[in-house]
């Protein structure tokens, strides 16, 4: 549901100062839809792992109560290659173990997004990658957030994992979707 703020401004302009100026009041009634304040904006690199040439960037934006992702990857196999947010902002070893399983703060069962069985907060799911090696993908939820004090739901301080082969859906409690072939810490 939108939320519209209502802005009522009421200026009230007195001339002042010199001598024999006139007095001026002034009216401004202000409507907007968006407050731009309670945007928030979060652009993220991601790193090769396991020996790959996998890169990419992610820019996250939160906006009333929506955080959209937009990622774009690179360096990757022709196919489809699961992405996940996993539980912590850790890309230091060399296999992306570092950063632990899948963010899972509601501790359900590992499946698709949005599946009645459950899903992973983290469990975006799989993208297409052309024989350039190129993939993109865009996915937008209201379960995230970009650092609100709700555990459930604030992405920082976990990871992007891109998964050298695809998601299954259904394999406990990975989705079998094979090594870690790129890194990205959520941090600000
Ligand atoms: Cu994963």
């Amino acid at each position: 549901m939108k939320i519209i703020y209502l802005i009522g401004l009421t200026l009230v302009i007195i001339g002042s100062g010199c001598k024999g100026e006139k007095k001026e009041d002034t009216d401004i009634k202000k409507t907007t839809s968006v407050d731009k304040s309670s945007v928030k904006k979060l652009e993220i690199s991601l790193a090769s792992k396991s020996e790959s040439n996998a890169a990419g960037n992610i820019i996250f934006i939160e906006e009333e109560g929506l955080v959209s992702m937009e990622a774009s990857l690179t360096g990757l196999s022709e196919g489809e290659h699961a992405i996940h947010i996993h539980e912590k902002a850790d890309c230091s070893s060399i296999d992306g173990k570092s950063t632990g399983g899948h963010w899972n703060p509601t501790m359900k069962p590992h499946g698709k997004w949005g599946a009645k069985e459950g899903y992973h907060k983290g469990d975006i799911g799989n993208f297409k990658v052309n024989e350039a090696g190129n993939g993109n993908l865009t996915f937008a939820t209201n379960e995230w957030c970009i650092g609100c004090d709700d555990k459930k739901k604030n992405i920082i301080g976990k990871a992007i994992i891109v998964h050298q082969g695809v998601d299954d859906f259904t394999t406990q409690p990975t989705g079998a979707a094979g090594g870690r072939v790129s890194c990205g810490a959520i941090i600000q």
